[in-house]
């Protein structure tokens, strides 16, 4: 739909930026942290590890006095479980509670709200061992956890991500680091866990916080058919099921999906369910989703015979399943240096799709461009493909706000440079560079760089800054 003019961005909109414990702390066995998966995965050769990262630990007043600068309105960060209760369960560390307490404070103090994600791909590694998100007992340490976190920065913090990324960590968990599944019942049962953990973390956080505001934060993105083909569209509606409503209707409706529960009993990987779950799901209630969208997806029909594939560069990564769908390339999308399709029409579609399917305000709790950068001859980064993916980005979400939908804020990833999940720090996303390499760590020092200055514009008018690129 073509609007002839835009809405203006709500006056209170939530202009942020975002980054994970793990991906941005380093300091991973410092002031009693406890180990997570993420400090023994072992990153692809050539690849540096999570133990440094751009030491933000160590760097905390800083570069909250940057993002301060650059002008957010609020920061999305998470906590590592890990920091504040070293063995995941049992004993609290007070100066993983004393970093984050003096992190929120420091927000606090030039009026930037925190949202807080409580858990970002770094499991406890005590809890790992015990078989992590197979076993049901963890629902009671995430819940106790959750109360931990509630009891000491509810009084600051207003508003809470439950789980990042669940149905990426269930579906490409060899990628990030987070599988440790036997299987596919298996994994589909440490969902079912996660569903309830996260259920009894959004009951807990309303019971205890009346005012905070708490929510899933999945990946969420719009599946196109490869063809208009009846078969291609109807491999695209499996696969929107299989990797979005699967997640969102349990989170939100407090159901399984019916194509999704279909898919797992004809692979015999239905999680059991005790009686009593399927009423803690309904029980609790979501009051906004956030989610995070890089890219579109486009899939095929796959023939129920074909073998499955996975990815040529990861052969952990499940592309195509026998008579469910098969993922292809999509020759409208340029590719960002690192191979991911750019789709800023697709992300007005995804908000449109949310809104119109569960009708709760929404959060953009991720988007953003990975790039290979170092500082220019002035000493300065211009990071102009940057500045045009965003633009691009929030102009559709701009149009969706005038299609009707009601988005409150948008996190970009990331703040400042950090490591990638899988492919180190010379996959660069911030708007604050680090002077850092993949594994000389230089002098680490922070470089705004021209997309910093831009956002730092748009946040002041609440508007994209007029520039002459062509929309
Ligand atoms: C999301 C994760 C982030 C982040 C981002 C970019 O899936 O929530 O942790 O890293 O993707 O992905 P990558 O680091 O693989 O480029």
């Amino acid at each position: 739909m073509y609007h002839k003019q835009l809405k203006p961005f709500p006056k209170d909109f939530l202009w942020s930026a975002s980054t994970s414990a793990y991906q941005v702390e380093g300091a991973w066995n410092e002031d009693g942290k406890g180990p997570s998966t993420q400090d023994v995965f072992t990153p692809p050769e050539g690849t540096t590890d999570f133990k440094v990262t751009c030491d933000h630990y160590h760097h905390m007043e800083e570069d909250v006095r940057l993002f301060a600068e650059m002008g957010l309105k609020a920061y999305r960060f998470s906590i590592a479980w890990s920091r504040v209760i070293p063995e995941g369960r049992g004993k609290v560390n007070e100066k993983g509670i004393a970093f984050y307490n003096r992190l929120i404070d420091e927000l606090l103090k030039y009026n930037i709200e925190p949202i807080v994600t409580m858990f970002h791909f770094d499991l406890p590694l005590t809890l790992a061992k015990e078989g992590g998100w197979s076993k049901r007992s963890i629902i009671e340490d995430y819940k106790n956890y959750a109360r931990v976190l509630f009891e000491n920065f509810g009084d600051r913090v207003k508003y809470w991500l439950t789980i990042n990324e669940q149905n990426m960590m269930i579906l490409h968990g060899g990628l990030i680091g987070t599988a440790t599944a036997t299987g596919l019942k298996d994994i589909y049962q440490q969902n079912h866990h996660m569903l309830l953990a996260q259920a009894e973390a959004m009951i807990l956080c309303h019971e205890m916080l009346p005012d905070a505001k708490i929510g899933p934060a999945p990946n969420i993105s719009n599946v196109y058919p490869a063809s208009n083909k009846a078969e291609d569209c109807l491999a695209a509606e499996n696969w929107t099921s299989i990797r979005n409503w699967l997640y969102l209707d349990a989170a939100v409706k407090g159901i399984y999906n019916p194509t999704a529960w279909a898919y797992l009993k004809e692979n015999n990987a239905t999680p059991d369910i005790e009686p009593g779950d399927m009423d803690i799901l309904k029980a609790a209630k979501p009051d906004f989703i956030a989610f995070n969208y890089y890219n579109s997806t486009t899939v095929a029909a796959a023939d129920p015979e074909a073998e499955l594939k996975t990815d040529k560069f990861d052969k952990k990564k499940v592309v195509s399943e026998p008579g469910v769908y098969q993922a292809v390339e999509n020759p409208n999308f340029a590719k960002t240096p690192f191979g991911w399709e750019i789709d800023p029409v697709g992300f007005r579609i995804t908000l449109r799709q949310l809104y119109d399917r569960y009708h709760l305000p929404l959060i953009v709790t991720e988007n953003g461009i990975g790039l290979y950068e170092e500082l220019d001859a002035d000493g300065k980064v211009h990071d102009d493909l940057r500045i045009q993916f965003y633009e691009a980005h929030i102009w559709e979400m701009q149009k969706a706000i005038t299609d009707g939908v009601e988005v409150f804020g948008y996190s970009p990833w990331s703040a400042i440079d950090l490591v990638s999940t899988h492919e180190g720090f010379r996959k660069r996303y911030g708007f604050i560079y680090v002077n850092r390499d993949e594994f000389d760590l230089l002098d680490m020092r922070r470089v705004p760089k021209d997309s910093f200055y831009w956002y730092q514009q748009l946040i002041r008018g609440n508007q994209i800054p007029e520039r002459t690129v062509n929309r």
